[in-house]
């Protein structure tokens, strides 16, 4: 593949990268992890000797990574992980043998990180599920996953609902997990959530991105689970890496919502007839903190209002430089 700049982009890269496009590769924490791997990847597969070529390489193939899909924040945080990190290395004038091998720490140290906090998020979660439990989940996530899987493994004897999750039916993919664990799981249409809801002790869902002021993007049908579980004063927890957190939300920007192909909804033929119909795919909706009683991170349990401090500490250096930058424009 040739880019607008006449880059080329490793064969394997690219797959990488339709991957995630077509959500052979999906999941925030996934999506993230294939993306640093990619970084790494290109960087392997870099023939030139020139360093500033290579940054310009590399900034083109994150550039184009990001716009794979748009809403998770995983994706962008985990590219700008890697690429700071080589910025920086170019920056104070290492090798070009030495920034390659920059770059591949850095991936990999995203990755283990990625893996590591997954597990946290089990062991810190598991605690909040009591045996007996009815857990009520949406869509697939891992970090949700790793925390109904971890309190199973404690002994405790709990059963799972899973939604469908149309239109991509992931809940089987949940479904077939839990099934494989041993976990007594039942697989429900998103529609009777709020008939179940009666039943359901705790809802736990992953993120893909969580805002400044606390609200969770995730799967669509997200924010009506929590609002029927909110009517039921059924505790909704939300299983989240820090890298889920959006530092450009703290700036006020609002995070895309993904809309995705029509045939996902309705058939090939059907469109191709010109429906008299508008049909709209939106993949994610908001909910909002209000409905959330707790984000579960790998730092520990916060109220959704303290997302804000997560921000501060794992971002703080990206607001600070933006401020910085935005100083150094205004007084030029
Ligand atoms: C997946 C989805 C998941 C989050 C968290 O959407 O909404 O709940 O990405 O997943 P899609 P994880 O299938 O459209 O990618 O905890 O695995 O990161």
């Amino acid at each position: 593949m040739r880019g607008e700049e006449g880059m080329d982009i490793p064969p394997e890269v690219k797959r990488i990268m339709n991957d995630i496009r077509i959500m052979r590769i999906r999941g925030a924490g996934r999506i993230a992890r294939a993306a640093a791997r990619a970084l790494m990847l290109a960087s392997e597969e870099y023939q030139g000797r020139l360093i500033e070529e290579y940054m310009s390489y590399m900034e083109f193939i994150a550039q184009k990574l990001k716009e794979t899909r748009p809403t998770a924040v995983s994706l962008p945080n985990a590219v700008n992980y890697v690429i700071s990190r080589i910025r920086r290395a170019a920056k104070e004038c290492a090798s070009l043998d030495a920034i390659k091998s920059i770059t591949r720490d850095a991936a990999e140290s995203f990755i283990n990180y990625s893996l590591s906090a997954v597990d946290k998020i089990g062991e810190i979660g598991a605690r909040r599920i009591k045996d007996g439990d009815v857990v009520l989940t949406h869509c697939n996530s891992s970090a949700a996953l790793s925390v109904i899987i971890t309190a199973f493994k404690q002994g405790k004897d709990i059963e799972v609902l899973a939604t469908e999750t149309r239109p991509k039916f992931q809940g089987y993919i949940t479904a077939r997990v839990l099934r494989k664990e041993g976990i007594p799981v039942t697989l429900i249409p998103d529609s009777s959530v709020r008939y179940f809801m009666r039943d359901v002790d705790r809802v736990i869902v992953g993120a893909d991105t969580v805002t400044a002021n606390g609200a969770v993007v995730n799967k669509i049908g997200t924010s009506l689970i929590a609002l029927a579980a909110h009517e039921a004063r059924v505790r909704v927890f939300v299983a989240a890496e820090t890298y889920k957190f959006s530092p450009a939300t703290v700036l006020g920007e609002l995070v895309i919502i993904e809309e995705r192909d029509l045939t996902e909804v309705v058939p090939n033929e059907y469109l191709q007839k010109g429906p008299k119909v508008l049909i709209r795919n939106p993949a994610f909706d908001v909910t909002p903190p209000d409905y959330i009683d707790a984000i579960i991170t790998e730092k520990g349990i916060i109220p959704p209002q303290a997302a804000i401090l997560i921000l501060q500490e794992e971002y703080g250096w990206v607001l600070e430089d933006y401020f910085i930058r935005g100083l150094n424009v205004s007084e030029e």
